[in-house]
């Protein structure tokens, strides 16, 4: 363990690139550790389908052989709640291999972490931000000292006590932290030329299904929760970038990039002259203004990401927290579409109470802001959250269920585990409004009509089958990706297997 390496720490991802991961890799590397990734492309099962023979494409006896090879100090994986299941899967298979400890970080365990520490698969979580714990953890771990009083980081002990340790500040100052690793995944095909960037952390709003709702609570004294990299910083990244990838994009994915008019002035004025890239971000549809979309258009937004999640005033003030004057929202999308700027709106179905009436308000909102492409999806409560709170307080999820939920079954667009009476037509409407709103106006009345329960074995096939068409600007590159990393990890895979790798980067 100890000696010209440091530590050697072996991270499993599935299915796309991490920015956390990158971090985190980012600053083990800067100190000398050595980092190492298996990726499983995941295709055979990603929420939208699920098709055993596409595991065939994927080679895992290599993907495990290389992590038994590479000889890890430590397995960390990351987790958001969906994503568990597939962790914890792994993670039995890694160990059954190798005799180190296992980590487990990100939203899952943040959100519930005295049922994941449970697991007797899990050794340690990592509650919050993980750059400083991580990398306290491998400095000591190097250094062969003890590691059960990291802050942020619960270890469990050989007699299975938990160490349930404190969280530490939030990182202040954003710019201190190194540019994410993005080599890791690159090598396996994960992205083409779409960068996956964030400018900040954190987000001004506390919206009652969002991870910002407990991790807010969780961090309350806990240092300034909503935080931005200095202008300058980020277009340092995008310009290496540039430099080192065939980068045709930028995606921009903080919570909210249009949060504060100085800075997207600063960074308006250096984005045009030095990065020049189409883009797309997050905004709040009651956060902006016309000098503001004035300027993403003359920096080239190709997708404005807006959450309406409700057309229903009474349900987004009092089950979503989210204090959205209509006639707001209507303002600020006709600025958007004055501008050409295409917009991307969000829905959500299966609110507590919410009516069928209420839901088809929903479409005939999203449908008259006119946009180019919609999410819609099946209110998942991710444990933690207020909704979730709400979910069991009316009965809509029982003790069964909010198991279910903390082992990360089910999803924001599969089969709801809602006890909901409208969750047929909920599954039916999340399906089929991108498709509905796409239409031309002569047709509508007709789909509306098969706009009904009864639609549903066929609902997510016709979604399916329109992806492309539906989401210009990520649906086709999204397509390719998927190609692509299938192809590189094989070869990556393939390579490793044929020479043999020791150590490792
Ligand atoms: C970018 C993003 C995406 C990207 C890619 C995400 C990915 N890599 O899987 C895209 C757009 C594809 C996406 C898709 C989805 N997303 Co998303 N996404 C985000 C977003 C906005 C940013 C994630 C991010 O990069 N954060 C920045 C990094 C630095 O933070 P981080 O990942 O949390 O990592 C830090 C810590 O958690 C910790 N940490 C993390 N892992 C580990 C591991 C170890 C060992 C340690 C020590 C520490 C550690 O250290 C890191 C550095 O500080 C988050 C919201 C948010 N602000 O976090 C939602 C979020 C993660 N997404 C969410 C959801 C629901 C989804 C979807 C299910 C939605 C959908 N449309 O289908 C899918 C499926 C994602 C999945 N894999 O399960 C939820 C997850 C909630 C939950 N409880 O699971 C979030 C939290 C937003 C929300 N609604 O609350 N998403
Ligand atoms: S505005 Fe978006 S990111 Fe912020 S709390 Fe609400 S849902 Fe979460």
């Amino acid at each position: 363990m100890k000696g010209m390496y440091g530590v050697k720490v072996l991270f499993y991802y599935r299915g796309r690139e991490s920015l956390g991961v990158e971090y985190l890799s980012a600053v083990l590397k800067q100190a000398g550790h050595t980092v190492r990734l298996i990726f499983d492309p995941g295709l055979d099962n990603n929420f939208y389908w699920k098709n055993d023979l596409l595991r065939r494409l994927h080679m895992e006896e290599e993907m495990f052989g290389l992590a038994e090879e590479f000889q890890p100090d430590l397995l960390a994986f990351s987790s958001t709640t969906n994503e568990y299941p597939f962790v914890l899967k792994v993670a039995a298979e890694l160990k059954k291999r190798l005799p180190v400890p296992v980590i487990v970080g990100g939203i899952h365990p943040t959100s519930v972490p005295e049922f994941v520490i449970s697991n007797p698969l899990v050794d340690m979580i990592c509650i919050g931000e993980g750059e400083s714990a991580i990398l306290e953890l491998l400095d000591r771990m190097s250094n062969q000292r003890d590691y059960g009083d990291v802050r942020n980081i619960w270890v469990k002990k050989p007699n299975g006590d938990v160490e349930r340790n404190e969280l530490r500040n939030l990182i202040e100052d954003l710019d201190s932290l190194p540019f994410p690793d993005k080599d890791i995944f690159y090598q396996f095909g994960v992205f083409k030329g779409l960068m996956q960037v964030m400018t900040g952390r954190g987000c001004p709003f506390s919206c009652s299904y969002c991870h910002n709702n407990v991790c807010r609570r969780m961090y309350r004294g806990r240092g300034k929760y909503v935080r931005r990299r200095s202008p300058g910083n980020v277009i340092k990244e995008l310009k290496l970038y540039k430099e080192k990838y065939p980068v045709t994009g930028v995606s921009f994915q903080d919570d909210l990039f249009l949060m504060d008019r100085e800075w997207i002035e600063e960074f308006y004025s250096m984005y045009v002259t030095e990065v020049n890239l189409p883009f797309s971000c997050n905004a709040f549809p009651t956060r902006m203004d016309e000098k503001v979309v004035s300027m993403l258009k003359e920096m080239g937004c190709r997708n404005l990401f807006v959450g309406i999640d409700s057309g229903n005033e009474e349900l987004r003030n009092s089950v979503l927290n989210r204090k959205t004057p209509i006639d707001e929202i209507k303002k600020n999308m006709a600025i958007v579409r004055k501008y050409g700027i295409p917009i991307e709106l969000s829905a959500v179905f299966c609110f507590p109470g919410e009516t069928p009436e209420q839901m088809w308000e929903t479409i005939d909102l999203v449908d008259e802001l006119g946009p180019s492409a919609v999410q819609s999806h099946i209110l998942f409560p991710f444990p933690g959250t207020d909704v979730y709170r709400k979910c069991i307080k009316t009965g809509m999820i029982d003790e069964e269920t909010v198991e279910l939920i903390k082992r990360g079954e089910g999803s924001i667009v599969g089969e709801s585990l809602l006890k909901h009476p409208y969750k047929d037509l909920a599954y039916v409407l999340a399906k089929l409004m991108a498709v509905y709103v796409k239409l031309p106006k002569f047709l509508k009345p007709l789909f509306r009509r098969l706009m009904t329960e009864k639609a549903k074995p066929v609902a997510n096939a016709v979604f399916l089958l329109t992806i492309p068409f539906l989401f210009p600007w990520q649906g086709m590159e999204r397509i390719r990706e998927l190609i692509l990393m299938v192809l590189k990890s094989r070869k990556y895979y393939s390579h490793q297997r044929s020479t043999g790798i020791s150590g490792g980067s």
